[in-house]
């Protein structure tokens, strides 16, 4: 049914904000394209409505038929050969998705139950709700991950609760995203599309879908998620409740090759970040646990994801929705984290309201900005702290970041706390590196010139208990950045978040990498160390001093645990290059 609603003038609220959006051409009734598709709210029939019509979504899912693949959010796997099995391949190599296997599922599947059954229980007036826009930007998205998203959110939210669907184009060069893209969507109550008219970034691609909503809230989500039943309404209420509450739903997981739905009714992770100023997942820690009531209330989370969450519209505003200086992905997501904390606001999630996200096998498009927004975030909101990450990424120093002036007042405008106060009070988990000049940077040996303290950490797999290795120093930090603690004594690891710990075994001479103690919890005796102002790593459980040893026979060097002695081998020097 295809039936072009009246659709107002776009409100143009947030290029007041200093927002410089030019140049985008917005695709309603009212400009170029006729693309723009609404049904307005019939508020009066509403009031009156019983329960089970107040929850009914825009649209009805078709009936089931659980044969069909992927069904329930079954995993898929198709044993292909030949021709199949090629076209499944390039569709991997060109989204990171096997979008080979998404075009054969239903744009409508149904998700298995998985929240937490007490959220059955919670009861929502639906009248006194406030409505969401829900804001999808796309660059280069494959069909049906986009129109997937897109159906789930019509189908499993509340009709009363909805006031549209914004789908922002990012500048998309793929022939499908052009006139089907449009011609399908007009089939489609709700649902409106813009297109930017050259490539903004998610930062400012969101900004121009949200300038156009009508919702009390705004709502972001990814271009190829699936909502849960019961997604939509934890999140309205909470912001009903507290109007600066930024609301995330759990980020259930569906895998970019089966499509398998993963998630689990169990208590949600929420977000952190390390040193490098990578997005980390945390369980919920224990005086979180403590705060909450029930199992059903919202999760206090130090970061978010990025993708998917919930704001109040006026409140979006308030904070400075975002750092328009940000391009393409990346950093944006720890910058609003940090934002919405030290400004007073809080950051939670909801474990109620959970949605599906395909994360890809690995990036699909060029992320070399994120470097640069990440340095942004970092120089507005971290204060003396942005050093411990200049530290540990020689390359962000170097970067050219442009201008955050504006931001900066905004910070000041705001009377936004410190980060100090934002690291006891909202993240006090995390281990704060000491950085002492002189104990942080690549541990040199000075017996074997040129060779450093190395770690192959696998991240995906979040290896530990490998071997602490010698190898050409580099100067870049990664695998061999290392700090010493004075105060644990403890040899911290570069990159992993809760920390990696080296850590000395006393019967293979080895030093191994171990996943450093719980912060406040006293330092395990085997992962002690003295630096000794002349150079000598002291190793207290085993009392032997670490030695760079060369591995002849393997063409390998390690630093090991021998018998203390003078020898130079013996003798480690922290070098920190600072290109400044
Ligand atoms: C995560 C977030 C993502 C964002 C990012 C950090 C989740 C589930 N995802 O990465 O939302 O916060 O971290 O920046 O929390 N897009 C554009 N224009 C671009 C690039 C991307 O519109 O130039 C769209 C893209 O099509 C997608 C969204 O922005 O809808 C996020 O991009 P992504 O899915 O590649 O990011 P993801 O999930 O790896
Ligand atoms: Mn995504």
């Amino acid at each position: 049914m295809a039936i072009c609603g009246r659709r107002s003038q776009p409100k143009l609220v947030y290029f007041i904000f200093g927002v410089t959006l030019v140049g985008y051409l917005i695709l309603s009734k009212h400009s170029s394209g006729d693309v723009s598709v609404t049904h307005e709210r019939e508020a009066p029939t509403e009031r009156e409505a019983g329960d089970d019509e107040l929850k009914k979504p825009v649209y009805q899912k078709p009936p089931l038929d659980s044969n069909s693949l992927g069904e329930l959010g079954r995993a898929v796997k198709l044993n292909l050969k030949g021709e199949a099995k090629k076209e499944e391949e390039e569709s991997i190599s060109k989204h990171q998705i096997n979008i080979y296997v998404s075009d054969k599922l239903s744009l409508h599947r149904r998700l298995p139950e998985i929240w937490n059954p007490l959220c059955k229980d919670l009861k929502y007036d639906y009248r006194s709700l406030p409505t969401t826009s829900v804001v999808i930007t796309f660059y280069n998205e494959a069909w049906s991950t986009l129109l997937r998203t897109v159906h789930s959110v019509l189908e499993m939210s509340p009709d009363i609760l909805l006031k549209e669907v914004v789908l922002v184009d990012d500048y998309s060069d793929r022939a499908h995203l052009k006139e089907p893209l449009e011609r399908y969507l007009s089939g489609l109550k709700k649902v409106r599309l813009i297109r930017a008219t050259k490539r903004e970034g998610l930062v400012r691609a969101r900004l121009l879908g949200a300038s156009i909503t009508e919702g009390d809230v705004l709502t972001f989500l990814d271009c190829h998620c699936e909502c849960h039943e019961g997604w939509l309404e934890p999140l309205l209420h909470r912001i009903k409740e507290d109007p600066s509450a930024v609301v995330c739903p759990v980020i259930d997981v569906i895998h970019w090759n089966t499509f398998e739905y993963l998630g689990n009714s169990g208590e949600p992770q929420i977000g952190g970040f390390d040193w490098r100023l990578v997005f980390t997942w945390h369980t919920v820690p224990e005086n979180e646990q403590k705060r909450r009531r029930s199992p059903v209330d919202v999760i206090r989370s130090p970061t978010m994801a990025g993708g998917l969450f919930a704001i109040k519209k006026n409140y979006f505003h308030y904070l400075g929705t975002y750092d328009t200086g940000m391009e393409v992905w990346g950093g944006e997501n720890l910058e609003f984290s940090f934002r919405i904390w030290q400004c007073g606001g809080s950051l939670e999630v909801h474990p109620c309201s959970h949605v599906g996200h395909v994360f890809p096998k690995k990036a699909p498009y060029s992320r070399s900005k994120a470097l640069a927004n990440s340095v942004r975030a970092a120089e507005v909101w971290m204060d003396e702290y942005k050093e411990l990450y200049y530290h540990r990424n020689t390359h962000a120093r170097l970067e050219t970041f442009g201008d955050v002036t504006e931001r900066l007042k905004l910070k000041e405008r705001l009377g936004c706390k410190s980060f100090k106060w934002y690291l006891e009070n909202i993240y006090p988990d995390i281990n704060v590196p000491e950085d002492r000049p002189g104990m942080y940077g690549m541990l040199k040996s000075q017996g074997m010139a040129d060779y450093c303290f190395d770690y192959n950490h696998d991240e995906d797999k979040e290896t530990f208990g490998g071997r602490v290795t010698l190898y050409l120093c580099h100067g870049m930090g990664q695998n061999q950045f290392f700090e010493y603690s004075e105060t644990d004594g403890e040899l911290h690891f570069n990159t992993i978040e809760p920390g990696g710990c080296v850590v000395g075994d006393n019967v293979s001479a080895y030093l191994t990498m171990q996943l450093c103690k719980k912060k406040g919890k006293p330092v395990p005796v085997d992962h002690k160390f003295v630096l000794r102002p002349d150079g000598v790593l002291y190793h207290v459980a085993s009392q032997k001093c670490v030695q760079a040893v060369e591995n002849k026979k393997e063409e390998k060097r390690f630093p090991s645990l021998l018998p203390c002695s003078d020898s130079p081998y013996q003798k480690w020097v922290f070098e920190h290059r600072s290109y400044r």
